[in-house]
């Protein structure tokens, strides 16, 4: 069973996922509008999994008998430069969701709600993984600054990232 605060921290938390997703969409159509095809592939990826991080906290929600409230989605921020600025800017967001996962988790540590702190540990890894990926690409895409060859070869490699429905 959720406390009432807990609901509200977790149906906070699955609108910051839809917000995500909805950022990586519109990051994958500045990046088809660019020409850039794999990088437009990799973020809708990414926006395929926040949807399904969305997701799981949706059905949390509901299998603990909590109310799921949907709330009003914000507007990326539309204008976002090189693939590098992207990439900058993405581990900036995911920095920032990761902090919101700490935070849920200690409110469950501090509310004694065991089946949330497990449920959450999911999360705390798959922001280390999702921090990893932007700092990889980040330091690929400075290394080879402006130059047209390379960010094809990544535009390329990028191309063949798909998605992975997490397990249950
Ligand atoms: Fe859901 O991990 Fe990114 O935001």
């Amino acid at each position: 069973m959720l406390s009432e605060r807990m609901t509200k921290a977790l149906n906070e938390q699955m609108n910051k996922e839809m917000y995500s997703a909805y950022l990586y969409m519109d990051m994958s159509a500045h990046c088809t509008y660019s020409g850039l095809g794999g990088f437009a592939n990799w973020f809708m990826v990414q926006y395929q999994e926040e949807m399904s991080h969305a997701m799981k906290i949706y059905d949390y929600i509901n299998e603990q008998g909590g109310k799921v409230v949907l709330n009003s989605i914000e507007k990326p921020p539309g204008n976002f430069g090189t693939p590098l600025e992207m990439f900058e800017a993405t581990l900036k967001h995911e920095q920032f969701i990761t902090e919101s996962i700490h935070g849920l988790v200690e409110l469950a540590y501090e509310e004694k709600d065991y089946a949330t702190q497990i449920f959450l540990q999911w999360f705390v890894t798959e922001q280390i993984e999702e921090e990893a990926n932007d700092n990889e690409l980040i330091a690929k895409l400075r290394l080879v600054g402006d130059e047209g060859n390379g960010l094809f070869m990544i535009d390329k490699e990028l191309e063949s990232r798909t998605f992975n429905p997490p397990k249950k």
